[in-house]
């Protein structure tokens, strides 16, 4: 029999600097009920759902930056997503900025969360590959600080049983890199979940800006396709603060097809009935790591690129 989850991606239009909380969980209750239509058992929100992409500004009042973080999960904003969702039925996902006291410290990470179906928080993952710089760059229209204000993530590529299958989750500039879907992949992932705010034109790196959509979909089914999961990623999309948010959400087979694809840049639900079977189907053929995989044979890495 199959194993169906119907999954919901839901993509957000741009949110506004100064665009509250409770402005923002009312579009995603929206979305929510729209996925309740249509029998969705799990929605997936974007990167930081819950405020606009500040890291594009550069900011040194702690009170500030402190502004655009959770302390708690749900807070008081947040709770009525919480209910309306266990009221429905439904799990989700979504990422926002974690403030984690920690270890005697305040630490802030880009974290994304899994919730069950009965409002319980199964699943935590906390950004590693954290892209643009640390340094204040006024010189640009907008700046990508993602270094300065987050830390590297420390909880691994986690793999939850959860939703009758194998969850993962990685959030955004992770998508391009092969080792978060092989790491996932090799505990067995069957759908991956995350969520992106990728501008279309980065003012540092101009000379891909024509190739933003196409890398976006070739990294997540290229993902797909060679650990034969499911992905499905979220936009935050649109022109957001003077910077345009790349839109293309998506849900990907484990073909490496995409099956569904929103049509606007703004907030927008499509959904697809995912058969998780489909995810064994290539584990146990062309990509049956066990039987043909064979990393003893690879080469030993003597040197890690970049500083250690
Ligand atoms: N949010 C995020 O990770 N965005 C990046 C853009 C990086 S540009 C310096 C991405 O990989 O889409």
């Amino acid at each position: 029999m199959a194993r169906n989850v119907t999954v919901g991606a839901a993509q957000m239009g741009p949110i506004a600097r100064n665009e509250s909380r409770q402005v923002v969980v009312s579009r995603l209750l929206e979305l929510l009920r729209q996925a309740h239509g249509r029998g969705c058992d799990l929605v997936v929100f974007p990167e930081l759902t819950l405020t606009t992409f500040f890291p594009r500004w550069w900011m040194e009042d702690p009170a500030e930056i402190e502004s655009f973080f959770e302390r708690e999960m749900p807070g008081p904003a947040v709770q009525p997503l919480f209910d309306e969702a266990k009221r429905l039925e439904i799990g989700f996902s979504f990422g926002y900025g974690e403030l984690a006291d920690e270890g005697g410290k305040t630490h802030r990470y880009n974290t994304s969360i899994l919730v069950d179906k009965s409002g319980a928080i199964v699943g935590k993952y906390r950004k590693i590959h954290l892209p643009g710089h640390a340094d204040h760059r006024p010189e640009w229209p907008f700046q990508h600080l993602e270094k300065y204000f987050f830390e590297v993530g420390d909880l691994g590529f986690g793999v939850w049983d959860a939703f009758g299958g194998k969850m993962g989750m990685c959030i955004c500039n992770d998508r391009r890199w092969p080792e978060t879907y092989r790491v996932m992949g090799l505990k067995g992932v069957e759908l991956v979940m995350l969520g992106y705010n990728t501008p279309t034109h980065i003012p540092w790196e101009p000379i891909y800006d024509d190739l933003t959509g196409f890398h976006n979909h070739l990294s997540m089914q290229s993902g797909a396709y060679q650990n034969s999961t499911w992905v499905v990623g979220v936009a935050k999309a649109g022109m957001e603060e003077g910077c345009n948010l790349l839109a293309g959400t998506c849900i990907i087979a484990p073909s490496g097809e995409i099956v569904a694809l929103t049509a606007t840049k703004d907030d927008e639900l499509i959904s697809h009935v995912c058969d998780l079977d489909l995810a064994q189907y290539n584990k146990k053929a062309m990509f049956d790591f066990a039987q043909h995989r064979r990393p003893e044979h690879y080469g030993i890495i003597t040197e890690r690129a970049g500083p250690v």
